[in-house]
């Protein structure tokens, strides 16, 4: 008969093993992607005090401010309607930790940084790198700041029409000290519709002796319900009580959550949205019932006007995609030296290496992208960018955004599996990684409103964004062209943009099949010249070298690929297939 080893399970005794946790380490001295770009283009002097701080930061993010992020996550904000004698009171009840991430948000200048321009052009590079480090332990605070810091860029947009926003709002937005520090909500959002905002639009603004306006309407969809002020759209009401459908009926408003008297400014908290993830974040439905608010856009000019605001938030929102990546791949690597399996570390498996390795080349490569806008971003927030630079800008943001958003669902994805079993655990604090990271496609913009907005700003221009987009791909690839490991994949990126050019060009009048295709081709062959670039440099290393042959060898062309599925008979035969089977 066997003999059954006493005491190793029994009521009081579960086993000898437990699996040792996946540990952070300093997330600014591990990333060698970031700090490789910084080096390679911030001045010295500059760089020397900014390191000193991400190097300082890089521990806290890992530390305490990690601590308060999972804390954000046990401890999701929660609605009082009524009070106990059936008053409506609408108070909403966040968590100390997000109370705290709210003071050090402050303290660390996340915001600040950008404005107090201390180190001019480099000011925002510095801020990016500081909040894409931030982001992956932000307790999705994240969030609230994307939106502050667009409401502050639309503010000094606004300097001269709208001058009192400065001392009004604009000091606190930009403040280090907690008890100054306001955060701004972004209402575009409403039931019948979050893109076609346009037509999706029916809030209404009655004008009011003295010039401000009341607000009467309903937001679908506000994060950051415990803002302190917010920008958002409504249709001004004339004197016949008449609006404007449609675009041109549309104006930005600004306004206070609350009065002075700290009550809510004629707005009920209607109920808290039930999140597939982001519930660390107070997203509500707005009842806005008379609410005080002043425009701040002449009439009708409301989008063009918050999309200063959105091209804040899809920065934004790249660097939470990259942060998000870049934490799974951190502790992806972390744990793979830790966790055995027949009989040998996950480390020492090849296979295992090769998933984690191909997660890291799609991180760098984000990385450098997420960078470059903010190197160029910095440019334009001082006014010495070039009109290339500013082009640059404006066909790289929707890019990112979209690019990024789905490299990252499906990096995190990948990640979660790298940890077997427990990637799948709530309690590990992984699956949560997972939940945030899919929103990041569809808030601010879904990929194919983006890839929409990349064909606005090619015609918007008459393609003088194309132009820039080809003529910086063609000068980083020159540079790369003189390292000999790398010109047969600079050779091949070139051959691609220029096919992707040759498929506009034909294809001008026509190109809204093929605008996700194009976008993520772009995308693509733009990051392929980015860590091209980079490996080419003298300070790079193998590492970047290798990371950038690998990206190139990617399918750089799905445009071209795809072209002969963009005619109309492959368009009816998709809704076919589609529709197949489905009953109305
Ligand atoms: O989701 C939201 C908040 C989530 C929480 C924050 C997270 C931040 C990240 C944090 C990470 C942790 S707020 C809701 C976001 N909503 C959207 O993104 C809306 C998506 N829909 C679009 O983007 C559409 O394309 C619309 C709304 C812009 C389309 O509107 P229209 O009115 O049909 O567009 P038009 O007529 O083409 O454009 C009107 C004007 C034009 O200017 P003019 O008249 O001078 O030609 C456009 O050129 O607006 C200009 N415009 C732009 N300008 C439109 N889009 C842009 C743009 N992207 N850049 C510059
Ligand atoms: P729809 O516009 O109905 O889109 C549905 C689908 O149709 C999408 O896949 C879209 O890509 C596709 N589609 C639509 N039009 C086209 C077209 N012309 N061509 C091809 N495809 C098309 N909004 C705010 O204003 N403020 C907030 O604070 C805010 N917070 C949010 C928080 C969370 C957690 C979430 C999930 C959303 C939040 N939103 C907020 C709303 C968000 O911005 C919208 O949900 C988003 O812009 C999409 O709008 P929609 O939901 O109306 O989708």
């Amino acid at each position: 008969e066997a003999v059954i080893p006493q005491h190793l399970f029994s009521a009081s005794n579960i086993g000898k093993f437990f699996q040792e946790q996946p540990t952070l380490g300093n997330q600014y001295s591990e990333d060698v992607t970031l700090q490789s770009y910084l080096r390679r283009h911030i001045p010295k002097k500059i760089y020397r005090d900014i390191e000193l701080d991400l190097v300082r930061f890089g521990k806290r993010v890992a530390t305490d401010i990690y601590d308060l992020h999972l804390e954000c996550e046990n401890e999701p904000p929660r609605l009082e309607q009524y009070d106990a004698w059936g008053k409506r009171v609408d108070k909403l009840i966040t968590s100390t930790a997000w109370k705290k991430m709210h003071d050090l948000a402050a303290e660390e200048g996340l915001i600040a940084i950008a404005y107090n321009r201390e180190f001019g052009e480099w000011s925002r590079l510095y801020q990016i790198a500081k909040l894409y480090l931030y982001s992956p332990s932000a307790g999705l605070y994240s969030c609230p700041l994307a939106m502050t810091d667009g409401a502050a860029k639309i503010m000094e947009t606004l300097q001269e029409s709208e001058p009192w926003l400065m001392n009004r709002a604009f000091s606190r937005l930009t403040s280090r000290l907690p008890s100054s520090f306001w955060t701004s909500g972004q209402w575009m959002t409403e039931r019948r519709g979050g893109s076609d905002v346009a037509n999706g639009t029916e809030t209404m603004a009655v004008p009011q002796p003295g010039g401000s306006y009341k607000l009467y309407g309903y937001k679908w969809f506000s994060s950051a319900t415990d803002a302190d002020i917010t920008f958002t759209l409504a249709r001004v009401v004339d004197v016949h009580g008449k609006i404007k459908e449609g675009t041109q009926g549309l104006s930005l408003f600004y306004l206070e959550t609350r009065k002075s008297d700290g009550q809510l400014n004629n707005i009920q908290i209607q109920r808290l949205k039930n999140k597939l993830g982001t519930r660390q974040l107070p997203t509500a439905e707005l009842l806005l019932d008379g609410t005080n608010a002043y425009r701040v856009s002449e009439e009708g000019r409301g989008v063009a006007a918050i999309s200063n605001m959105l091209k804040l938030t899809r920065i934004h929102n790249a660097l939470a995609s990259v942060g998000a990546m870049r934490r799974i791949v951190n502790m992806a690597r972390d744990y793979s030296t830790r966790r055995t399996a027949f009989g040998n570390k996950l480390k020492n498996y090849p296979l295992h290496i090769q998933t984690l390795a191909r997660m890291e080349v799609e991180t760098r490569g984000a990385t450098l992208l997420l960078l470059e806008i903010a190197r160029l971003l910095g440019r334009e927030d001082v006014a010495i960018a070039t009109d290339h630079e500013q082009q640059l800008v404006r066909i790289l943001t929707p890019l990112a955004k979209l690019y990024t958003g789905k490299q990252a669902v499906k990096v995190v994805s990948e990640g979660l599996e790298s940890f077997g079993g427990q990637g799948y655990m709530e309690d590990t604090g992984l699956p949560s990684i997972l939940r945030d990271a899919q929103v990041t496609t569809i808030w601010e913009g879904t990929t194919n409103i983006l890839s929409l907005d990349l064909l606005r700003a090619i015609a918007k221009s008459q393609g003088e964004v194309m132009n820039a987009f080809y003529k910086d791909v063609q000068h980083r690839l020159a540079t790369a062209n003189q390292k000999e490991d790398l010109v047969t994949a600079a050779a091949k990126v070139k051959q691609s943009v220029d096919n992707i050019v040759s498929f506009i060009r034909q294809n001008t009048n026509n190109l809204e099949i093929s605008a996700r295709d194009l976008a993520y081709s772009l995308s693509r062959n733009y990051i392929a010249a980015l860590m091209l670039e980079h490996a080419s440099v003298p300070t790079a290393t193998s590492q970047d070298v290798y990371a950038a042959q690998r990206w190139c060898e990617k399918d750089l062309c799905p445009v071209v690929r795809n072209s002969e599925h963009y005619t109309a008979a492959s368009q009816t035969q998709e809704f076919q297939l589609l529709f197949d089977g489905y009953h109305d």
